[in-house]
Parts: C-alpha cells; sequence; structure tokens
C-alpha cells in the first residue's frame, strides 16, 4: 500500500470563487509565491501547477486555478480550464462554496473544504488523510509468480539511448528481481541463444512491440508472449478496457472521427506514434479524420468521436486516464491507448497476455 505508484505525483487542486483567497493558500502551503495574488477579480487566469515535496505526502503538483465565476471576456475558456482540472485532481481543496465542490464529489474526488485561519500544518494533515491509498500494483500483475523465469527481448539498436536501459526495461527488471523471478534479458538477435539456454520455455516473455513479429516467430504458440508498453497500458489505465476499445478500430470508416489523445506536449518529430505512426496504421484501414487533442485539450464532448486513443500517459497519472477513460464510457465511445492499439493493428491482441 502507498499513496502513488509509478513515481507518480498526487495532485492537489484548489476551487473556489475569485477572491477567496486560493492563490494566498497556494504561496502559504508552497513557502513562496506561486500565484500572483491581489484583490482584483479574475488575477489568477490559465491553472497554475507547481511541483513540490509536501511533507508527509511526498512529491505533489498544487494546481491553483481561475474562479467559476469569472465573467472575463475570456470566461468561458478559463472556466473549461479549470473543470479540465478536475481530471488530474487526486484530492480538491474548495474555498467557500464552489460547483466545482460538487463536480468533484460526483467524480470521486475527496473534497476538503477550507476556511481561512486553519493552519497550513492542519490543512496538510487533512489532505494527507483524504489521499487514497493505492493497492500495490505490479506492472506484470499476475502474469508471473516467484520462481518464474521471464524472458525480456529488448533491442538495443540505434534508437536505444547509449550506455543504458530505457525506463520501462529497469521498472520491469527491478520488479521481477523484487518478486523473486528469474529475469533472462536478450536482445532480438540473441534470442535463439537465450531459448536454447533455457530448460523450459519462459513463463513469460516480455518484448518491444517493434520485434513482436519477429519473437512471436521464435516461440512457440504456447509460450505466454506480451509487450513493455501494454504492460504500461495496464499501469496507467484499464486494459480490459483498452482492449475492448481498440476492437472499434475495425468499425472505422470513411470519415469517422479518430482522437488522439496526448497528455504530455512535445514537439512531435518525424516517427511520432501519436502523429504520424497509429494515424498511417489507421489510415490503411479507412479514410478517417483524426484529431489531435495536446496537454490540457481534452474536449470537454466527446461524442463526435468514433474512437478515442490515449497516449501511453509516462508523464501523467492514472488517475487523469481513468478520469478521462470514465467521460469516455459515459459518453458512450470506445478508448483505448497507445499501447494496445498499436497491438492490435500489428494483430497481436489475440495472441498477447494482458496483466
Ligand atoms: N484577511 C485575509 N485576506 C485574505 C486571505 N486570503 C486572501 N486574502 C486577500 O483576498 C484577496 C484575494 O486573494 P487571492 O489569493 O488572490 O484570491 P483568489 O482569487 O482566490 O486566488 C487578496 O487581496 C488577498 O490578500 C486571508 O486569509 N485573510
Ligand atoms: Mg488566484
Amino acid at each position: 500500500m502507498g499513496l502513488k505508484q509509478y513515481m507518480e505525483r498526487i495532485h492537489i487542486a484548489f476551487f473556489g470563487p475569485t477572491n477567496s483567497g486560493k492563490s494566498t493558500l497556494v504561496n502559504a502551503i508552497a513557502g513562496q509565491q506561486v500565484s500572483l495574488v491581489s484583490d482584483v477579480p479574475g488575477t489568477t487566469t490559465d491553472p497554475v501547477r507547481k511541483l513540490i515535496e509536501l511533507p508527509g505526502l511526498g512529491p505533489c503538483v498544487l494546481i491553483d486555478t481561475a474562479g467559476l465565476d469569472d465573467t472575463g471576456i475570456l470566461g468561458s475558456e478559463r472556466q473549461r480550464l479549470t473543470r479540465a482540472v478536475l481530471d488530474e485532481t487526486d484530492v480538491a481543496v474548495v474555498l467557500q462554496m464552489s460547483d466545482l465542490g460538487t463536480l468533484a464529489s460526483q467524480a470521486g474526488i475527496p473534497v476538503i473544504h477550507y476556511t481561512r485561519g486553519e493552519s497550513v500544518e492542519s490543512l496538510l494533515r487533512r489532505i494527507r488523510e483524504a489521499v487514497p491509498e493505492e493497492e500495490q500494483r505490479y506492472l506484470t500483475g499476475n502474469l508471473v509468480k516467484a520462481g518464474d523465469t521471464v524472458l525480456l527481448v529488448m533491442p538495443q539498436d540505434s534508437e536505444a539511448p547509449k550506455g543504458r536501459l530505457i525506463l520501462p526495461q529497469v521498472q520491469v527488471l527491478r520488479e521481477l528481481l523484487d518478486r523473486g523471478c528469474n529475469p533472462v534479458c536478450c536482445t532480438p538477435d540473441s534470442l535463439p541463444s537465450a531459448l536454447a539456454a533455457l530448460k523450459a520455455l519462459p513463463a513469460l516473455t516480455i518484448t518491444d512491440s517493434q520485434v513482436f513479429a519477429l519473437v512471436n516467430r521464435a516461440l512457440p504458440a504456447t509460450a505466454p508472449l506480451t509487450s513493455f508498453s501494454v504492460l504500461l497500458a495496464a499501469a496507467k489505465g484499464d486494459a480490459a478496457v483498452f482492449a475492448e476499445g481498440a476492437k472499434a478500430i475495425d468499425r472505422l470508416t470513411r470519415g469517422s472521427r479518430v482522437l488522439i489523445a496526448e497528455a504530455c506536449t512535445h514537439v512531435p518529430n518525424t516517427e511520432d506514434i501519436g502523429r504520424v505512426k497509429i494515424p498511417a496504421l489507421l489510415r490503411k484501414k479507412a479514410d478517417v479524420q483524426v484529431e489531435i487533442a495536446a496537454g490540457n485539450d481534452f474536449p470537454e464532448d466527446l461524442t463526435p468521436y468514433d474512437l478515442i486513443i490515449h497516449c501511453g500517459a509516462c508523464v501523467t497519472t492514472r488517475t487523469l486516464v481513468r478520469a478521462r477513460t470514465r467521460k469516455a464510457l459515459l459518453s458512450g465511445v470506445p478508448i483505448t491507448n497507445y499501447g494496445i492499439a498499436l497491438a492490435y493493428l500489428q494483430g497481436m491482441l489475440d495472441r498477447i497476455v494482458i496483466p
């Protein structure tokens, strides 16, 4: 049990009418000026995020928001950004009365009501008590048990960083050691000799989805196989929902609208998985319309879409992915993610095991 896993930060959001003292409180907690404070209503416009370590809570993100009563010319856009903050919120601190408090409760987010005069120490203690404890979750889930031999096929080609392993590989390796498994590592080239060295088939083989076909050919059909990105998808969301959602790919027709949701903002490169690779694979199936929602620009109305494909959420939290998943399901729109969609598009989904 713990507060958060996968090095995720606890997101604490502050909601309330303009001039209720949200920015003042955030600054007091941070012990520094994070947000501008003034008696001019609407001083805080876009949500302001501050990464900080808090006693008893560890790594957190404080999110100061605009008041929902902001009626300036940019008011409605500010309100939308404020409402979007709910998706990433682990605990909501509400000052005075706010509709956001009700919305947070409806979304299952713990809500703390703050009144002026309460000490920061007391508030932090209440926040600490409100953060839901997370069950210990393994990336490899129920796919392995102590004593199992697990084969990791990890390409170390020119795209791999020099002198080190990428984070998912390191995390899985460490976890297998913690779980008392015996990990055996090889590259695709040395896969035949690695298999020959084993007395029995590995209990599980984990590979990079790029070399899935090659690894699949080298393994007997009875050997359980999965990929690092599928394990990460399951860690950051509901893998069963994503696997079901991926099937909607086959129902896409000319003009279907697909929303690619990226949690982070980055400058896309030519091999970009969400902007180039997945759209190209989808268009091989049907002439679909692909739209990108980057960062916090996740649309409030999801009903126009036939499918949502979410990114791997490496820089964001399970909380955010699950909030968006809930919204998609409530709107009746299938949702999947990069790892599971790629597995499906490569014809892997029937062959692989999902935790
Ligand atoms: N007396 C008093 N004034 C406060 C308190 N918190 C905020 N204020 C004042 O209320 C005004 C609005 O505060 P601010 O933090 O910008 O509110 P926000 O719009 O909710 O972010 C500022 O003039 C603050 O100095 C408080 O606890 N006591
Ligand atoms: Mg403010």
